[in-house]
C-alpha cells in the first residue's frame, strides 16, 4: 500500500509515520509538508534514508502538486493543519487557508483520481466546551466551535463529510483529544513547561489552571488511526481519547515534580480568551466496533515524555532560539541539489 500523510513533519504525523513505517515495513510514505514553523525533518532524522520514505516540501492548497502526488496513492491520512489554539486568536487567517482551503483541495484530488480512500484527522475542540458535570463527547454531539481554530477544524470535518455524501468519496474522520510525547512544538502546554524548566524559566499557567484536558499518548492515538484506517466503516467518525481528565494545575504540579522544581516556578497569567473549560471524549464506538483503546497510563507517559526533552536538548534549544529554522532550509536544499 502507499499513503500520503500530509503534515507529516510536524508533531503527530512524524510519529505516525515512524509508527507506520514499523509496523508495516512494506508500505510506501510520501510525507506531503511545507514546513511551516511547526514542521521540522529532524523529527524524521531515523527514517529519512528508509527507501520506503520519500518526503515532498509542499503546501497542500497547491492542487497542481496535490493532484499529481496523489496518482499512485492508495490511502491519504491528512494531518497537516494550522494546530495551535493561542496563534489562531492573534490571526486566523492560515488557519482557514490551510486547514479549510487545504482541505478542499486534497478532497477534489481525491476525488478526481478515481475515489482514493481519505482518512482526517481531527479533534475534540470541534464540539465545544463541557462543563464539570456535563457527559463527555461523543460521535453524535453537536459541533460547537468556540476558537478559530476549532472553527476551521470543524469546517473541514463538515467538507470531509460533504464529500462522502456528495461525491461517496471513502472517508473516515478521527477526532482526538489532546496528545502528548516526543516531538511536540515546545509551544504546546507539556513541552512548553518542561522545556521552561530546564531553562530556568517560569511556567506560564492560564487562568487559575482549573481547565480540563483529556491526554492521550502520541502512539496510542497513531494506533487508534491505524485501526479507523483498517477497521472503521467507511464514512463513519470515531472518537478517540486518553480517558485522562486531568486540571491544567494538576498536570503543571506533575511536571514540577518530575523535574525536580517548586511551586514558586508557577507563574499564574492572564487567561485564554475564550478558553474552553473542559474536553472529555466517550470512546465507547471506538473500542467496541474496532478493538482499539488507549493503552499507556498517563503517569508513565508523562514521565516518559519528560525523559524525552531531558535527553532531546539540542532538538527543543535549536527550536527555542529559531536555529532550526536556517537549519531545515539548508539540510533540504542540500538533500535536493
Ligand atoms: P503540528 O502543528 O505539530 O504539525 C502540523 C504540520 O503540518 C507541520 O509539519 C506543518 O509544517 C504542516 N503544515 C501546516 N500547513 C501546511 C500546509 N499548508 N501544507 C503542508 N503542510 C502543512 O500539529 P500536530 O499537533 O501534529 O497536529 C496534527 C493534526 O492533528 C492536526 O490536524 C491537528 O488539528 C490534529 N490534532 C492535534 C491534536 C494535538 O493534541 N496536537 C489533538 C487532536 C487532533
Ligand atoms: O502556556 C500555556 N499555559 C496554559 O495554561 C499553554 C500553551 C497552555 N495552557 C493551557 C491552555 C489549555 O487549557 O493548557 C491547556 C492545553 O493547552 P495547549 O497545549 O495549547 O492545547 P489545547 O489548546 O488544549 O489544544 C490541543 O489539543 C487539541 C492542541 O494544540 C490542538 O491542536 C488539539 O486539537
Amino acid at each position: 500500500m502507499k499513503l500520503l500523510i500530509t503534515g507529516g513533519a510536524g508533531f503527530i504525523g512524524s510519529n505516525f509515520i515512524r509508527y507506520w513505517l514499523n509496523k508495516y515495513p512494506d508500505d510506501k510514505i510520501v510525507n506531503l509538508d511545507v514546513l511551516t514553523y511547526a514542521g521540522n525533518l529532524e523529527n524524521l532524522r531515523d527514517v529519512e534514508g528508509n527507501k520506503n520514505y520519500k518526503f515532498v516540501k509542499g503546501d497542500i492548497c497547491d492542487a497542481d502538486l496535490v493532484d499529481k502526488l496523489v496518482k499512485d496513492i492508495d490511502l491519504i491520512v491528512h494531518f497537516a493543519a494550522e494546530s495551535h489554539v493561542d496563534r489562531s486568536i492573534q490571526n486566523s487567517e492560515d488557519f482557514i487557508k490551510t486547514n479549510v482551503e487545504g482541505t478542499r483541495v486534497l478532497l477534489d484530488a481525491a476525488k478526481n483520481n478515481g475515489g482514493i480512500r481519505f482518512h482526517h484527522i481531527s479533534t475534540d475542540e470541534v464540539f465545544g466546551a463541557l462543563s464539570l458535570n456535563s457527559d463527555p463527547f461523543n460521535e453524535n454531539t453537536p459541533y460547537n466551535p468556540r476558537s478559530p481554530y476549532s472553527a476551521s477544524k470543524a469546517a473541514s470535518d463538515h467538507l470531509v463529510r460533504a464529500y462522502f455524501h456528495t461525491h461517496k468519496l471513502p472517508i473516515t474522520i478521527s477526532n482526538c483529544t489532546n496528545n502528548y510525547g516526543p516531538f511536540q512544538f515546545p509551544e504546546k502546554l507539556i513541552p512548553l513547561f518542561a522545556t521552561n524548566l530546564m531553562e530556568g524559566k517560569k511556567v506560564p499557567v492560564y487562568g487559575e489552571g482549573g481547565n480540563i484536558r483529556d491526554w492521550i499518548y502520541v502512539d496510542d492515538h497513531n494506533a487508534g488511526v491505524d485501526a479507523v484506517v483498517k477497521k472503521g466503516k467507511i464514512g463513519e467518525t470515531y472518537c478517540l481519547g486518553g480517558e485522562n481528565e486531568i486540571t491544567n494545575l494538576e498536570i503543571t504540579k506533575n511536571i514540577l515534580n518530575l523535574m525536580g522544581k517548586g511551586e514558586e516556578m508557577i507563574e499564574y497569567v492572564s487567561d485564554r480568551k475564550g478558553h474552553d473549560f473542559r474536553y472529555a471524549m466517550d470512546i465507547t464506538k471506538a473500542k467496541k466496533e474496532l478493538g482499539w483503546e488507549p493503552k499507556l497510563k498517563f503517569e508513565e507517559g508523562l514521565k516518559k515524555t519528560v525523559g524525552w526533552y531531558k535527553n532531546n536538548e539540542d532538538w527543543w534549544r535549536k527550536i527555542k532560539t529559531g536555529e532550526y529554522m536556517k537549519y531545515y532550509k539548508k539540510q533540504y536544499n542540500e538533500n535536493n541539489k
